[in-house]
Order: C-alpha cells, then structure tokens, then sequence
C-alpha cells in the first residue's frame, strides 16, 4: 500500500439518538455510492446494516454493524451504531477505532440524551465530525431550531452547509450552498429563485465561522468583508479536521434527500488516516514510546474494535489498522498478550457479507477469522519490530441478574454460548456471584441481557432463566477510626506466626475509590512485609463486614505495628492487615451506597402527572420536564434498586406510548431504613449457606 492509497481512506460511525435515522440514513448513503442494489428499508426488514432477525423484528439497531465500499476513488467504511443506550457501548468501542463522526439528529425533536451521550463519546476521542439533521419531511421539523440545539453540545461549531428546499410534506431537497445548485432526488438544477437569499445568507455565515475558526483569515475577513470559494473551502476542510467546525446538513434520508451533499461531504472533508494525529504506542523491542503516524511502510499496529460470531465463517475480529501493512496469510503478534498469531484470509465487510483482500494498511478496516486469543480491545503488531498501541478501553455495565439454564442438562451449553455472546459483546459480562455461587450476567440495561438472552436461544438452540437483578450494593465508611490494631498471634508447637498493624480508616469523596497509604517509619514493620499487610486490606474489601459488598471511597492509613525476626512472614501480616482492616470499619460507621441512575423519560403530555407521581415513588428527584417534539421529556435521578423493572411499568402508565433511557450516574448513601433490611437480608442469606 502507498501514501497515495492511505489519502483515499475515510472512516467513520453513524451516531446518535435511537430512532433519528442513522441506519436509514447509512442505506441511502450505501445506495447513492451504488454499494447496494437498492435501497435498504428499516421498515420493511430490507436494511443490509440492521441484518439481525432481532433488529429487523425491533426496528432498532442493536449491535454496530459495519460496510466498506468503493466510491469515486475512494475506500470508505461506515459504522452504523445503536442509538439504545443499553448497546451504546458496544458502539462507543467501534469510535476508538475509526476517522470521524456523523452525527445524525431529528428535526423535530433535535438533540436528545442518545445524541449527546454519543457526541461527548466522539469528542472525548478527538474526532472530526459532520452533523445530518434527518427527518426534514416530517411534521414540525425546524432547521434553526436544530441548529440552535446542536451549538449547545459540549465543544460544537454547528454551521449550515445546505439550505432545505420545501418544507414538512413538501421537502423536496436541499441546496448545496458551496456549490450553488439545487439537489434533489431526481438530479441537479439551478437554486430556486425564491431561495436565493436564503443560500448567499447561508454562504455569509459559512464565511464567517470559517475565519473566526482560522487566525489567519480571520484578519483577512475583517478587512474585505469576505473570502475567497478557495478560501472558505479550504478553510472548511482544515477546520473540520481540526475539529473546530462542524457543518450541518439536512435532509430525509428514507427519501434520499439530502444525501447526495452527505456523500459529498464525507469524502471531502473527513480527514484521511494521514490527517490524524500521530498515537503514541510502546516500542516491544527497546522500551521506547513511539509516535506512529499512518504510515504504510512502518512496522503494522492495528486495534481489534468488534468480534463477530458469523454463522458461516466462524468468530471474525475486526480490526483497524493504524501503521504499516499487512498481507494476508501472514503471522503476527498479539501485542496485548504476546501470542503468535497467523491471519488467515483478510476479508473486507460488508453488513452480513464479505470479500477478500490481499493486504491492508493504514485506515483500512478489515476482518479475520479464527484468531486464537485475541479478543476485542486488543493490540496486534508486526512480529518484528512491533508496538503496542493502547488498548480501547471497554466501557461495561452496572445492572446484573443471575442466570441459569432452563434445562438442566443444557447448564454446559448454555454457559459455553453464553461465552461466545460475551466475545462478541464485551459490555456484557458473565461472572459468578462470590456470595451465593450463582452465575450473573452483568449489562447496562434490562433490554442490553434481554437480548442476549434471546439470541442464545435463536444461535444456539438453549435456553436460559433470568432471575431478579442484582443491585450493586457498596460499602463505605462515613466516620473515622483511629489506631485499630490488627493482629495475628499464633504459636502452634515450634514456628510461629506474628504480626501486627495499626491502621486509621477515614472517609474519601464519593467516586475516589480506595487509598492505602503506608506511613510506616522507623521500621515498625519491616519495608518487604508492607505490601503483606496491604494486601490483606484489599482482600478484605472485596466482602464489606457489613453486607460483603466491596468497600469504596476509603482511605486506609497503615501507620504503626509490631513485628517480630522469627515468627513474622507475609501471611501474618496479611491476616494482620485484613483483621486490622475488619476491626476499623466496623469502628468508622459504616454505611452502605446504593447506584443513582440518570433516567430520562419520554412520555405523551397527558401522563405526565402520573409518571412524576410514579418517580417520587420510586425515591426519585426530577430535575427538569420540558416539552420536545410531540411529547414531554422528564429527567430525573433515581436509585437503580427502584428502576430494574421499569420497561414494564411505564408501558402500563403510558399504555405503550413511554420510552425511556437511563445511564448510571453516581453512588449515594442508602436511606437508613432500607439499609437495616438490606444488611438483614445479605445476614440471613450468609447464615443459610453456613
Ligand atoms: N419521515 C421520516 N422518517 C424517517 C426518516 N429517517 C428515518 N425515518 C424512520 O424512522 C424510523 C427509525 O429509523 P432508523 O434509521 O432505524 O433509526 P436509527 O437511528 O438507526 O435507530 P436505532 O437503530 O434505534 O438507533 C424508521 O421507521 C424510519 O423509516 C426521515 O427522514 N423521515
Ligand atoms: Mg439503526
């Protein structure tokens, strides 16, 4: 591969709120590229992205889903992510591996919590972004009203790149305002005569946000009064790059209006792989940090951003590379766990589809099957001379239910598909429950295990039970205990065991996690057998003394203890520092912190009443209810323990018409009642296993 061919690179994710047309919109970008033969139809289970029986069935996108094509020159891979917070992980993952972002919007209802969530996702990342404002056929769509919206996102620019021709029912398409021409479905034509201040207006204002977004035409605007087409479309280009800029664009995409621009757009002021920014990664041979640039003929990194169980092909990791090129057949390493591997066939993909490649290089977003370890996240590079970029971190998820298989006899196939769906989607994660032995599937969302459970039932043929969610409790400290001595003292016939701590617990801000200091001086206890007595601590803070959930937000100070030149080791000192550790939290009140979960709720104006009523019930606080679109939107903060089985109740307050979304947000202290029954229960629970 050559720098020329990495300058034809673009990447880029789909994102935004559920329902606002990105999948609809990634269709008509695939059609107009002639990609696919026809136009794909959310509606009539046509869509080549949302390819899932479950998808199709549910109309929402559920895992991203990605399509690399060819057009005029160039190799763009789109990925179209959920809207759904309960799958947005999956798709904030696939970010940390592309070029840019396109955030779509609706017209009627502008930017809502989705559409936030995943623009801050993108802005944490650095990506350059355009902005499609979708649905301009509908009832009550407003482009002013969106762009209004859309300048009040963290770090966003928003400026008009088209101008709607028609409105509501009578959208007919946009005028391309750089260009001067009028862009409809059927083709091109002159701007109608009616709109032409509105487009040379439009032309002004992008002037404007382009020098204002570049110091030095910025002088040259404020003496002439204008710039050059040269100018601003260059200016555009370096500012989107920069991400400075975000142009908007408007149209509805099921139509294709309004697309036509987008594609445009995307390939000409996206940034290739040779625009971003260098990312630092560590040499394997040496220890040096290096700067890797897109760089074909450097040694090749990549990062895995997807895992796919494919029916035919087996499981396919997907990954992007950064530097250098790689053929297929070759061998490589897992960078992040330092195991060989041999790429078989390099396929590119497309949707449920795939075609081989010969090599691939930076930019290029390709998929391999039957890697042994690798798993998404990870790191590969070259064997020789290799480097390992950082890994993408996985966000993962708060809510679990135990779960165990219908039939008895399935129980090995049931945990072993359950294994394959936690590869393929690492938000999701399957553990055991320390406490009572159960298995426990962890997502962000009732509907995130839902689904899962339901496509181990389509992929596998097995079945599987869901049982109540656990909360997940913690523990913490809301006094001080000063001094508590932790010791262990044992002499059975000739060696001992000796040690003792003295540790001071104090409170630490919420979120801070766990501290342990050592201010151990004069050699109270040995400087090698301190890590010993923190260990212990930690150990110990995996079960709280007060329910066995782990203990957070606490500063553990070892500050004296004793030791002895026979009979201390390790081991008393760790028993000494867990016993120590026990002693000290039970002195410190200890209390208990229970999940706040921000949830936002979409309901028809008249159940409004019903639904607030319904949230202070539920111990919430309602923090804003605005009107937005059709519907009234309340957002509130409300403990997880009250919200697990929320889908069904607000379908039975609203009589279907409510969504809703809810994140976690923050540990608060559980109120003192329910905490004696929770303390009760985990008590009652220990005493019934013993
Ligand atoms: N009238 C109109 N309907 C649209 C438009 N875009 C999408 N739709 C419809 O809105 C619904 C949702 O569209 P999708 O493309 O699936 O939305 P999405 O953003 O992919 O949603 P998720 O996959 O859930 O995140 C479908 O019924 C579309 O036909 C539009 O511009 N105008
Ligand atoms: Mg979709």
């Amino acid at each position: 591969m050559t720098s020329e061919d990495v300058a034809t690179r673009r990447s880029f994710a789909l994102i935004g709120h559920a329902g606002d047309g990105k999948t609809s919109l990634a269709e008509a970008l695939l059609h107009a590229a002639g990609a696919t033969p026809s136009l794909g139809r959310v509606d009539d289970g046509s869509s080549t992205l949302d390819h899932w029986p479950e998808e199709k069935e549910r109309r929402h996108t559920l895992s991203s889903h990605v399509f690399t094509f060819e057009h005029r020159g160039h190799v763009v891979t789109l990925v179209d992510t959920p809207g759904d917070a309960n799958f947005s992980g999956e798709g904030q993952i696939c970010l940390a591996a592309l070029d840019a972002a396109v955030l779509v919007v609706s017209a009627v209802d502008g930017v809502k919590v989705g559409s936030d969530a995943m623009w801050r996702a993108s802005q944490r990342l650095g990506l350059p972004a355009l902005a499609f404002v979708n649905g301009m056929d509908r009832e009550r769509a407003d482009l002013e009203r969106t762009l209004e919206a859309l300048s009040k996102l963290d770090g966003a620019r928003p400026v008009a790149v088209t101008v709607p021709i028609g409105a509501e029912h009578g959208f007919e398409g946009v005028v391309d305002v750089l260009r001067g021409v009028a862009v409809r479905p059927d083709g091109e034509g002159p701007v109608p005569e009616a709109l032409r201040a509105a487009v040379s207006a439009a032309r002004d204002r992008i002037a404007e946000a382009v020098a204002e977004s570049d110091d030095a035409l910025i002088e040259k605007y404020l003496e002439e009064g204008t710039l050059s087409d040269a100018e601003v479309a260059q200016g555009l280009v370096s500012g989107v790059r920069a991400g400075r800029l975000l142009p908007v664009l408007c149209g509805a995409a099921p139509a294709s209006k309004g697309t036509a621009p987008l594609l445009d757009a995307i390939l000409a002021w996206l940034p290739s792989p040779a625009d971003r920014p260098a990312r630092s990664a560590r040499a394997l041979e040496g220890n040096g940090e290096l700067q890797l640039a897109a760089d074909p003929a450097a040694p090749f990194t990549a990062l895995v951003f997807k895992t796919v169980i494919d029916r035919y092909a087996g499981t396919l990791s997907l990954f992007r590379v950064w530097s250098g090129t790689v053929q297929h057949d070759s061998g490589i390493l897992n960078a992040t766990t330092g195991v060989r591997e041999r790429l078989g066939k390099l396929m590119r993909v497309r949707g449920a589809e795939h075609v081989d490649v010969a090599q691939a290089g930076p930019g290029d977003i390709v998929a391999v099957a039957k890697l042994k370890e690798v798993r998404t996240g990870h790191a590969l590079t070259a064997e020789k001379k290799g480097a390992r970029l950082a890994e993408i971190p996985i966000p993962t998820g708060a809510l679990s239910y135990a779960i165990r298989a219908r039939a008895k006899d399935d129980e090995d196939k049931v945990f072993s598909s359950l294994g394959r769906l936690v590869e393929e989607d690492p938000t999701l994660h399957l553990g055991r429950d320390p406490a009572t032995g159960e298995f426990l599937l962890t997502g962000i969302g009732e509907l995130h295990i839902r689904i899962a459970v339901g496509r181990l039932k389509r992929l596998y043929g097995v079945e599987a039970e869901l049982r109540t969610p656990k909360v997940p409790y913690r523990e913490t400290v809301i006094g001080r205990a000063e001094n508590v001595e932790g010791k262990l003292k044992k002499q059975t016939g000739g060696k001992g065991m000796f040690g003792v701590c003295y540790l001071t617990v104090e409170p630490l801000p919420r979120g801070a996690g766990f501290e342990f200091v050592d201010e151990i001086v004069g050699g109270a206890i040995p400087r090698n057998l301190i890590p010993a007595v923190e260990k212990g601590v930690v150990e110990a803070a995996v079960h709280g003394p007060l329910a066995g959930f782990p203990v957070v937000d606490v500063r553990v100070r070892c500050i004296d203890g004793k030791y002895h030149s026979v009979d201390s080791n390790e081991m008393a000192f760790k028993i000494a520092g867990s016993v120590g550790f026990k002693a000290a939290v039970e002195k410190a009140r200890p209390t208990l912190l229970e999940p706040i979960m921000n949830a936002e709720i979409a309901v028809p104006s008249e159940s409004v009443g019903d639904i607030m009523g319904d949230v202070s019930g539920r111990r919430g606080r309602v923090q804003s209810s605005e009107a937005r679109g059709g519907s009234q939107v309340i957002k509130a903060q409300v403990p997880m323990a009250e919200m697990l089985e929320y889908a069904s109740a607000l379908t039975s307050l609203t009589g279907g018409k409510g969504a809703f979304r809810m994140e976690f947000s923050h540990y608060e202290e559980v109120p003192a009642q329910l905490r004696e029954k929770i303390v009760a229960d985990a008590q009652a629970k220990r005493a019934q296993e013993t």
